[in-house]
């Protein structure tokens, strides 16, 4: 194995002072100059008579069409340039929707990583102690065989859920990898296994899903319809680096005019680019959502006639139950029936249900049955009058000029889009932050139309794909169990679940790494070392791979066939063709998964072809309608599935949400967790949009005692999560890891670039060179995740975080993470 912290050593990090840059920027202005001098002479007649550059010889090699399938999200199609059975270079494919035809650095790069010396060849088996490094190598046989044995061992005395599997954005290709329609999900249901539940991203999938009915990543416009937007808040997402295909469109609206603000704690490339930068206090948004509406309310700004039509609004609360007034109440359908809807209120008095009713009342009380029931929306002017826009300010950090400026920037120069992603997620109060913001879409009726929405785009829109494929299967337990991986320690240390008994004996690890990944990484490490057997698939020896059992190398995404079926970036399927040998003695996970099958006893329900599994896939009414089949996704490397020609798909057009009353819910008359893990839950807080400061890092918060500081976590623009850790070309532009510090803070603390420091708190510590910079204001420190326990100098940023999270939303709250620094 490379080890890159001695090579990253040897990068003269973070020395140059002032003057050096001074003198090195003169000199290279000079050189510049001089280049510029000798491009720019008119020509000679010698140089005019010069031949031209000769032509060079075509060379022989086979293009096939390949799918770059890790989640970025941008699920890139690629040509896969192919010389005497090697990849010698990837270039951009033509996509089905040419709109969408661009591929990055990390699409460019790939031959570093099918030939890496990284890559595993052959099944390993542990001989050391976990963790140890120490590695025997056995045959497939062998493997699958011992595995299935200590598998089944631990099945028959605990029952199929003591075994769980887990997955993530290694890979989201639909056959082979992690995606929803690939056959690892019809093998977790034949086997019954529980499922590690990943707990990120979880706050804006939840908000948005749960306030306008849409299914994971699912509530936002087609991203090239930002076109038509006239304003586009980027608020709490970092487009420029982790969606890049996104921000061709945004960069585009922004120079057709559109106006363009960045919401964001640190300054970026976004912030660069807009028309106004807007530094929040970090976990603020919420308060900042609702001293929005608050302005709007007072200017009269907001949107009553989707308000009315289009919301939740006009349905009366009954106080003792928190639910709506339905037809039962009235005595006039059956409680609990599909005819049982909730009623409005006409200006008489009168209730009906809203088709018989035109224009509702919205805002008021009214008495039924002894009982006074209030509009929903009553019940949100009262949240938003709790928040002032002074308030608004205080709690945020942001001017009350300048938040009366959002709001009517926002509300006025519709239609406004709100790019977000998960920079307001990553917090024990994300949950909370996004259901102000998406009410404050809502009342401004900036959802349901082009140029409007909020969310992340998923462009499913169509039902194209037949799930059967994944769950016509029998399944030996009648509910699969999540085990959230916040609570690994419970469930395999403690082994407690829920306050019951739960026994979580082994885990089958493929396309994750929580090692890296999950927060409060001692405890992961911990909860893996206790599991009785941990199998890990995975084309590098990842660090949850060093502490498996069983190691099992699968090939790269260019040897076996598979079809990308997950898009955000983009609104095309992209096919891989099988265009290399799978190297050494890899194997495809599509296979991987068929010999376990097959060993474990359920070999008769995987008797599938990859290209059998598409065609499964691909056998419904929507995909025939929109020409989707094998043979023309094998021939064209991709194909639309949005079936509305050039027309932008638009999530809940017109107002139309895919929830029971059609209507968006500010107001949840149920509000469900996102899991069953059951701590004290506090509905009180849920019912209606609601606020309160981030867990660790709000400003009153205790653990600011002792660890001043918040650590806020980057992605990476050169790799998406630790992929691409061991591509030498990305290496050579981005050698290390920083710690960034602000030059506030580093004056206070004592610290220059360069200097090598640590940044810990409780739970743990990272060492790495600071990188002062203006970017980072007062009180925030960061560092791109990603880098690998051998790349970092000593600990690992995955140390830092808490496994604290809110119980309703159950998300990992990485930027909740308050730390202390000194020099190392
Ligand atoms: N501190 C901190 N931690 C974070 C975050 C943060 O912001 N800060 N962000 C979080 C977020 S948003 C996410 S989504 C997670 C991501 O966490 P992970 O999804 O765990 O990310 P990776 O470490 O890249 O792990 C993916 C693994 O899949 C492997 N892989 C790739 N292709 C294949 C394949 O075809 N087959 C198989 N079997 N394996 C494959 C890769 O080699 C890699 O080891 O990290 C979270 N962790
Ligand atoms: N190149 C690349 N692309 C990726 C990934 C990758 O690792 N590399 N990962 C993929 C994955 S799994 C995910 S989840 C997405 C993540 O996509 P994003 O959510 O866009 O993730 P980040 O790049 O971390 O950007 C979050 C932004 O929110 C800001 N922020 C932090 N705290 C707050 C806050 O309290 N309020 C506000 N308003 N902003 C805040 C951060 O400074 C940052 O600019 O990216 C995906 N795309
Ligand atoms: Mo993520």
């Amino acid at each position: 194995m490379k080890n890159y912290h001695a090579a990253h050593q040897a990068v003269p990090s973070g020395t140059l002072t002032r003057r050096s840059f001074l003198k090195g920027s003169a000199a290279a202005a000079a050189a510049a100059s001089t280049a510029g001098l000798v491009a720019c002479a008119p020509k000679g007649p010698e140089e005019a008579a010069k031949p031209a550059v000769p032509t060079l010889e075509p060379v022989d090699e086979d293009v096939y069409p390949g799918s770059c399938r890790s989640f970025c999200n941008g699920g890139c199609s690629l040509n896969l340039h192919v010389r005497d059975g090697k990849l010698v270079r990837t270039s951009m494919r033509k996509l089905d929707d040419p709109a969408y035809n661009r591929i990055c650095q990390k699409g460019y790069t790939h031959p570093y990583r099918v030939y890496s010396s990284e890559r595993l060849t052959a099944p390993l088996k542990r001989v050391g102690e976990r963790g140890a490094g120490e590695w025997e190598q056995i045959t497939w046989d062998e493997a699958i065989a011992e595995i299935a044995e200590k598998w089944t061992a631990i099945t028959d005395e605990f029952g199929p859920g003591a075994m769980a599997a887990g997955g993530l954005t290694g890979n989201f290709g639909g056959v082979g990898g992690n995606g929803t329609s690939s056959i690892y999900a019809r093998f977790k249901k034949a086997t019954g296994m529980s499922t590690l539940g990943n707990a990120v991203d979880a706050a804006t999938k939840y908000v948005c899903s749960r306030m306008m009915g849409a299914s994971y990543f699912n509530t936002a416009n087609e991203p090239k319809d930002l076109a038509n937007a006239k304003t586009i808040f980027i608020w709490g997402a970092n487009p420029a680096v982790s969606q890049m295909q996104v921000m061709h469109f945004i960069t585009e609206a922004h120079m057709n005019g559109a106006n363009l603000v960045t919401i964001d704690p640190l300054y970026n490339a976004n912030a660069a680019l807009s028309d106004k930068y807007v530094p929040i206090r970090s976990a603020t948004d919420g308060a900042l959502a609702l001293g929005m509406m608050s302005v709007i309310l007072e200017n009269g700004w907001e949107d009553v006639d989707f308000i009315t039509n289009h919301t939740v609004a006009p349905f009366l609360v009954k106080p003792d139950t928190h639910k709506f007034l339905r037809l039962s109440d009235l005595g006039k359908a059956e409680a609990g029936s599909d005819a049982d809807v909730p009623v409005v209120m006409n200006a008489d008095g009168t209730f009906d249900t809203p088709e018989n009713i035109a224009n509702p009342v919205i805002e008021g009380t009214a008495e039924v049955d002894g009982q006074t029931v209030t509009t929903a929306y009553s019940l949100l002017l009262d949240r938003i009058s709790e928040w002032p826009v002074d308030k608004a300010s205080e709690a945020t950090g942001i001017p009350a000029a300048d938040i009366e400026e959002l709001a009517r920037l926002y509300a006025c120069e519709t239609p406004s889009t709100i790019h977000t992603c998960f920079g307001a997620d990553h917090y024990y109060n994300g949950h909370w932050n996004y259901s102000c913001m998406v009410a404050l879409a809502l009342i401004t009726g900036n959802v349901g139309k082009s140029g409007a929405g909020i969310g992340v785009c998923n462009s499913a829109g169509t039902n194209a794909l037949n799930m059967k494929a994944v769950t016509d299967v029998p399944s030996p337990v009648e509910k699969t169990k999540t085990v959230l991986a916040l609570r690994l320690e419970d469930a395999i240390v403690n082994r407690t679940y829920n306050d019951e008994p739960m026994e979580l004996r082994g885990m089958y690890i493929a396309c994750v790494n929580p090692v890296a990944n999950v927060a409060d990484r001692t405890k992961t490490i911990e909860a893996m070392k206790a599991l009785d057997l941990l199998v890990v698939t995975d084309m590098t020896m990842s660090e949850t791979a060093e502490y498996a059992d069983y190691v099992l190398p699968c090939c790269h995404w260019f040897e076996c066939e598979d079809l990308m079926s997950m898009m955000i970036m983009h609104s095309c399927l992209v096919y891989q063709a099988p265009a290399l040998e799978p190297l050494g003695e890899s194997k495809s996970d599509f296979d991987i998964i068929k010999l376990l099958a097959e060993a474990l006893g359920y070999g008769e329900h995987f008797q599938f072809t990859e290209k059998e599994w598409i065609e499964m896939l691909l056998d419904t009414d929507d995909a025939r309608s929109m020409g989707l089949s094998y043979d023309a996704l094998k021939e064209k490397g991709s194909l639309k599935r949005i079936p509305t020609d050039d027309k932008p798909y638009v999530f809940a057009e017109g107002g139309v949400f895919p929830t029971t009353t059609k209507r968006a819910a500010f107001y949840l008359e149920d509000p469900k967790a996102s899991n069953d893990y059951k701590p004290a839950w506090d509905f009180d807080k849920e019912y209606l949009p609601y606020w309160e400061e981030a867990l660790e890092v709000g400003v009153h918060s205790p653990a600011r005692e002792n660890y001043p500081l918040q650590l806020i976590s980057e992605h990476s623009r050169f790799r998406t999560h630790v992929q691409w850790y061991d591509v030498e070309a990305l290496l050579e532009v981005d050698a290390e890891q920083y710690v960034y510090i602000g030059p506030e803070d580093a004056a206070t603390y004592g610290i220059a670039s360069g200097d090598k420091v640590k940044v810990y708190n409780d739970r743990g510590y990272l060492v790495a060179h600071a990188l002062v910079r203006p970017n980072n204001p007062p009180g925030i420190l960061s560092a791109v995740k990603g880098w690998t326990a051998k790349q970092s100098i000593d600990g690992h940023l995955s140390n830092l975080g808490t496994t604290q999270s809110n119980g309703f939303c159950a998300n990992q709250p990485f930027n909740d993470c308050a730390v202390a620094i000194e020099k190392a």
